[in-house]
């Protein structure tokens, strides 16, 4: 018996070890945030493939543990207190990783809020606009007669992309030298939405250098190139 036996959702997915952390994900935008930071920390853990084509994020044991029903998400047998922490929204969980490993958030206190800050400007920005963009431009949205809502999108990504290559110019990363959570959290939106999407074109990526010269550097690290890859698909 384990601490985490007690967690309907090993019963769908059971730990192996389960003395290491538990990942719930799939290599999305949002779930490769996860894997990168856990990537980088060397934080022992075991990937689990949450897979969107048997719906298993709508499965009762994925809504036990966030009933949001969205990846990713973790379960921490060491967590406070030594006891078992559940935790989704991939922010909540890079913050509470860097807390825990005294990784990737500055120590300086301006330095950490302002860390925040661009982690913020990705969950509540980034994330949401260009998820809608994804939609409108490559998925089910594509076939609506009616362009204004892509075209609204396609407006607030590309004022969000100038905010971020404004920001990176003189930078190598979101604060400077230092490499953050902020960084985890973004980068893998803008590779999604010039990848994954296609949309480079319909925004003007190429308009934006800095963002491609920080993408580059980004994917150029390790732990990113092995971060992007987990969960292995099955
Ligand atoms: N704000 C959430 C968003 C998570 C999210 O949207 N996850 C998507 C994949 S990138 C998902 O699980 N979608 C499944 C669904 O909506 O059913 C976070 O950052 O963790």
């Amino acid at each position: 018996m384990s601490q985490l036996d007690a967690f309907p959702i090993t019963r769908k997915w059971p730990a192996a070890h389960p003395d290491r952390l538990q990942l719930y994900s799939l290599p999305t935008p949002n779930g490769v945030k996860v894997s990168i930071m856990l990537e980088e920390t060397g934080l022992p853990y075991e990937p689990h493939l949450v897979s969107f084509d048997s719906n298993d994020q709508m499965s009762p044991a994925f809504l036990s543990l966030n009933p949001n029903n969205k990846i990713p998400a973790i379960l921490d047998p060491n967590g406070p207190n030594g006891q078992p922490l559940a935790l989704w929204e991939s922010g909540a969980i890079l913050i509470y990783l860097a807390g825990k490993t005294g990784r990737f958030l500055p120590e300086d206190v301006a330095a950490k809020y302002q860390t925040l800050q661009w982690l913020m400007f990705q969950m509540g920005g980034v994330g949401p606009m260009f998820g809608q963009l994804g939609f409108f431009h490559k998925f089910a949205g594509k076939e609506f007669e009616d362009k204004r809502p892509r075209d609204r999108y396609v407006n607030e990504s590309k004022r969000l992309l100038n905010v971020l290559n404004q920001h990176m110019a003189g930078r190598a990363w979101l604060m400077g030298d230092e490499y953050t959570i902020a960084d985890i959290a973004t980068w893998p939106w803008v590779r999604n939405l010039v990848g994954f999407y296609g949309a480079g074109d319909i925004v003007g990526f190429k308009d934006f250098p800095e963002l491609t010269r920080v993408l580059n550097a980004f994917e150029a690290r390790p732990a990113v190139q092995r971060g992007l890859n987990i969960p292995a698909r099955g």
